[in-house]
């Protein structure tokens, strides 16, 4: 059993390692932080050995395996920020909605909603330290854990892409169940992405007061939106997250911590994104370094890129692309990281031959 003291969130260990927060605030840094999303995950022989025979979210419901996988890659690599294990799902899971994961499918949720009635299936409200707080007490245990290596990041999907997954029922190649709903039925769709939003709020708040030291707000399926449906049910949902985030940290006298928006595919959307109230923009791996920083201007911290499947090219290989990214975003106000997250077959050792590439090509530049 864990000592009481690691599941209180105060007296936490002093950071060693800020850069990562110091890139987020656009402050200069001894060399660029770098982080990989799903970097605890499958890839790991250590991750599967740990969830072997394990239900997923069983898992995520310990904090002592959640604890335990967020170390693992702390361990291999000289990451510059961990991001606890979980899910985007568990929040339709706390809103009632059943979930499983089919190993070779993902997660499913057997029965999906399909009409604006099925709306009041979910609860109305929720109370997330009641409902989620495994997520908080797995945070507190593992900003703990930790021992101020690095700073720990929380994170949340936001309202369209869980959404997605409450309407499909699970992964799907076009979102046509969801998009549907969004030209059928706009105003239910309105309804759930508010009241998502309002969760997102508490849940977010929530991660902070447990100890997480940043927040990335996965828009994971922003690419099947085109530029019309982005800003009337995505980006509203988007800002006001961040702003109402940031007001209830202030007036709860907690640190306002960084944000990160990882709108995936959503380049149409770039200077949106950058005035949206994040810190940061994540970028997937379709939009070239040097426009994405045209389009943002020097206001954000932008974050990416690399396409995750160049880790299956040799060691030489990955070292002169990280090296071209680097050089193309350049060292200021940059955080180095994929363009998405880690696929289970990648080879561990080429995801290590990435996060050196990165140090040893921001440290030399100095010179
Ligand atoms: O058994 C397993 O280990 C299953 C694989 C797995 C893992 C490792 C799933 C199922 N979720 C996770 C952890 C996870 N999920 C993290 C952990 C921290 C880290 O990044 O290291 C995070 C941040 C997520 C977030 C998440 N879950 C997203 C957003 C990021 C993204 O990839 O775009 C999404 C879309 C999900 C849903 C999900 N969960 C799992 C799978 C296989 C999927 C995708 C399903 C699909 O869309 O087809």
């Amino acid at each position: 059993m864990e000592r009481p003291e690691n599941l209180i969130a105060e007296n936490f260990p002093p950071l060693q390692n800020d850069t990562f927060l110091r890139a987020a605030r656009g402050e200069e840094c001894r060399h660029v932080p770098v982080w990989c999303m799903r970097q605890a995950g499958r890839y790991l022989p250590e991750f599967r050995e740990t969830r072997a025979g394990q239900d997923f979210f069983a898992s995520c419901r310990s904090p002592e395996i959640c604890c335990e996988l967020t170390l693992q890659p702390l361990r291999r690599f000289p990451l510059d920020a961990a991001i606890i294990f979980s899910d985007i799902l568990v929040i339709p899971q706390a809103l009632g909605m059943e979930i499983r994961m089919e190993p070779g499918r993902g997660p499913v949720f057997p029965e999906p909603l399909q009409s604006p009635q099925d709306l009041q299936k979910l609860k109305p409200t929720i109370d997330v330290s009641q409902d989620l707080g495994y997520v908080f007490r797995a945070i507190t245990l593992t900003r703990h854990k930790i021992e101020g290596k690095v700073p720990l990041i929380g994170f949340t999907g936001a309202p369209w892409t869980l959404m997605t997954y409450m309407i499909e029922g699970g992964g799907s190649a076009t979102m046509s169940k969801a998009k549907r709903w969004l030209y059928q039925n706009p105003t239910a769709s309105q309804k759930l992405l508010q009241q998502l939003t309002d969760v997102i709020v508490d849940y977010l708040v929530g991660q902070v007061a447990a100890g997480a030291q940043a927040l990335q707000v996965f828009e994971s399926h922003a690419g099947c939106l085109g530029p019309q449906q982005f800003a009337e049910f995505s980006l509203p949902y988007l800002r006001e997250i961040a702003q109402r985030v940031k007001q209830k940290l202030k007036s709860e006298g907690m640190e306002v911590v960084p944000m990160i928006v990882f709108a995936k595919d959503a380049h149409y959307a770039l200077e949106d994104l950058s005035q949206s109230g994040y810190e940061v923009v994540g970028l997937d791996w379709t939009i070239r370094p040097q426009e994405a920083r045209e389009r943002t201007g020097r206001k954000v911290t932008l974050q990416g890129n690399l396409d995750p499947c160049a880790l299956y090219a040799s060691k030489e290989n990955i070292e002169k692309m990280a090296k071209t990214m680097v050089e193309a975003f350049g060292r200021r106000a940059y955080i180095a990281n994929l363009g998405h997250g880690l696929y289970p077959d990648m080879d561990p050792e080429h995801v290590g031959a990435f996060i050196a590439a990165v140090h040893k090509h921001s440290e030399e530049e100095e010179k």
